[in-house]
């Protein structure tokens, strides 16, 4: 799978031009929306290549000539002489400087020239000698948050964000599948539960050569090095920087293995102690009985129906509480991506989106939504060309004349309004009565104190203009902790004032997570599962979005775009 490699290259050329002294705003622009769109898709970009050339390429929107060339060169060599000539010039990692919170491209780039900060390691010795505090424009405060960003960014303990391990697993399945050497394939472990982070990938595929299936994957393009060889299971280190164990298992304990190797850990405890009540025995090769026969094996479903209990979704296997339900065949109805009718998160061009209305409306009809709500930015989030009162207006009517042309799908007028310091909102409430739902959150000064900012949170829910919270905590997976705010009261505010609660759905943030989303059903709350697409690769990110919200258990009935699109305006008019 290209796609993260290429995104990232892509990103860190936008990085690197946007420091040039000539102003190349519209280069640093296009790689920027490249870089959102192929991290974004679903297929891989080594695939499209592959099947229509640079043409293909091309009709990846946001991707012109000069960047299809650039990601063919890499396919084709492993190498992007675009930017290995900027690396050379800037031989900074920006990469993973820029994944510590606050920490840009031009901040990077300046402890580059004036300490010679070239990687994190550098970072960490001048932090240590408190060499920052003293340079222009840092200061103590700012040494010190560099160094909680660094905290953070190793605290994930090299667990990799789903959104980035599922797809390369994905790849590596199908993979699996064209080299004709297995009959299934399949994701185990904590992906396969769609877990926020992710330790290492588990495969499991069943063969009648396991040699070669060894031997197939070691030498897979994906592979950085092999860790560890046996005649079933093998262990690759992954050039994404994650590991991954294969395993070849028998046909007639695919299902087993599967079951045991999905976890996690403590839901198998329990569903092995269980086993051994009833007198069984249960391991990865299959359920005995007392004479060592085997009853069940081959799939999963038959493992837990043979020990009396109701099948779950991965999602639900954390051991909260589902293998008790599962006895008294009460596992509850989860949301599915079925369930999903529209998206109420969706930025476009006239923010800091990469398509226009019409485009993400059409797209998002492809892939069977009845309404979207346009959400872009208010002008306090100038960096994302947020919009003011007149430019909302306009907008609001813009989006009218496409809903006009449109057949199959409704759009919904809304924004992403930001929520300011004391809790007031970023537009006039003119112009918010203008819309069909409005969606609030907060993107800016997310270091204030826990009271104040739950403060600000609850202020915004009671001003009576607010439908849905977005992205609640703004935590970003492993780059940026949740903002401090006591959640009991903003979750209480919200049931009390008919505010939905947003799960979303982007890989990085999904937020609110799984035990949030748990916490927010004490309250009985309703949420609003959404993609915040930038482009229209990303809205087929609701799979995300909606595997976080089984993981709390999320009924359907509790989500708004579930509705029909006459019941949601029914909702949002009340
Ligand atoms: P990760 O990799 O940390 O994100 O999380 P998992 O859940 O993928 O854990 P991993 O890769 O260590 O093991 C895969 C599954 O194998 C795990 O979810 C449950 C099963 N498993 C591993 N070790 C044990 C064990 O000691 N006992 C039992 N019952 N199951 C285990
Ligand atoms: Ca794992
Ligand atoms: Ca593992
Ligand atoms: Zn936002």
């Amino acid at each position: 799978m290209y796609n993260s490699r290429v995104s990232e290259l892509l990103e860190e050329i936008a990085d690197m031009l946007s420091l040039d002294e000539k102003d190349r705003r519209f280069e640093v622009l296009a790689y920027r929306k490249a870089a959102l769109t192929i991290g974004g898709l679903q297929e891989d970009v080594g695939d499209i290549y592959k099947r229509g050339g640079v043409e293909a390429l091309m009709e990846l929107p946001g991707v012109g000539k000069g960047i299809a060339g650039s990601v063919k060169e890499y396919i084709e060599t492993g190498r992007m002489g675009k930017y290995d000539d900027l690396k050379s010039r800037y031989p900074v990692d920006f990469r993973t400087l820029t994944k510590i919170q606050g920490m840009g491209a031009k901040k990077a780039f300046r402890l580059y020239k004036s300490l010679k900060v070239k990687n994190l390691d550098d970072l960490k010795k001048v932090i240590s000698q408190h060499k920052i505090r003293y340079l222009k424009g840092f200061g103590e405060k700012s040494e010190e948050d560099i160094g909680k960003g660094i905290e953070l960014l190793e605290s994930s303990n090299g667990r990799m964000a789903l959104g980035e391990a599922l797809p390369e697993a994905e790849g590596i399945i199908k993979k699996l599948k064209g080299s004709k050497l297995v009959e299934r394939a399949v994701i185990a472990g904590s992906t396969r539960r769609m877990r926020e982070t992710v330790g290492d990938l588990d495969i499991l595929v069943t063969s009648s050569k396991p040699e070669k299936v060894m031997d197939f994957i070691s030498k897979m393009d994906e592979v950085a090095g092999v860790t560890l060889r046996g005649q079933t299971k093998t262990t690759v280190r992954l050039k994404i920087g994650l590991s991954c164990d294969i395993r070849v298992v028998d046909a007639r304990s695919f299902g087993a293995a599967l079951q045991y190797f999905t976890g996690n850990k403590d839901h198998n405890v329990k569903v092995r102690q269980i086993a051994i009540k009833l007198g069984y025995k249960l391991n990865e090769y299959g359920l005995f009985d007392k004479r060592g026969k085997n009853i069940a094996g081959t799939e999963e479903d038959s493992i837990y129906k043979k020990l009396g209990m109701e099948i779950m979704d991965p999602e639900m296997r954390e051991d909260r509480g589902e293998v008790e339900l599962s006895l008294q065949h009460k596992i509850p109805r989860v949301v599915k991506l079925e369930d999903m009718v529209g998206d109420l998160h969706v930025h476009t061009n006239h923010s800091d989106g990469t398509a226009t209305i019409l485009e993400m409306a059409e797209a998002a009809k492809g892939i069977g939504r009845k309404y979207i709500g346009i959400t872009d930015h208010s002008k306090s989030e100038y960096v994302a060309h947020g919009m003011d009162d007149r430019q909302f207006v306009k907008h609001l009517g813009e989006i009218d004349k496409v809903n006009e042309k449109l057949d199959g799908i409704k759009i919904l007028k809304s924004g992403e309004i930001d929520i300011l310091k004391d809790g007031s909102l970023d537009l006039s409430k003119k112009t918010l009565s203008l819309m069909d739902y409005r969606l609030a959150s907060i993107h800016t000064s997310l270091n204030m104190g826990k009271d104040e900012m739950t403060k600000r949170a609850v202020t915004a829910i009671e001003s009576g203009y607010v439908d849905i919270l977005g992205h609640p905590t703004d935590r970003i997976i492993n780059t940026r902790s949740p903002i401090a705010m006591d959640l009991d009261k903003v979750f209480q505010a919200a049931a009390d004032n008919n505010v939905a609660l947003e799960i979303d759905g982007y890989p990085d943030r999904l937020d609110l997570n799984d035990e949030n989303i748990i916490k927010a059903r004490q309250y009985k709350v309703k949420f609003s599962i959404d993609t915040d697409s930038h482009s229209t690769s990303h809205l087929s990110l609701m799979r995300y979005g909606v595997s976080t919200a089984k993981r709390g258990w999320v009924d359907p009935a509790q989500v708004l775009n579930t509705f029909s699109f006459d019941r949601l305006l029914k909702v949002f008019k009340s």
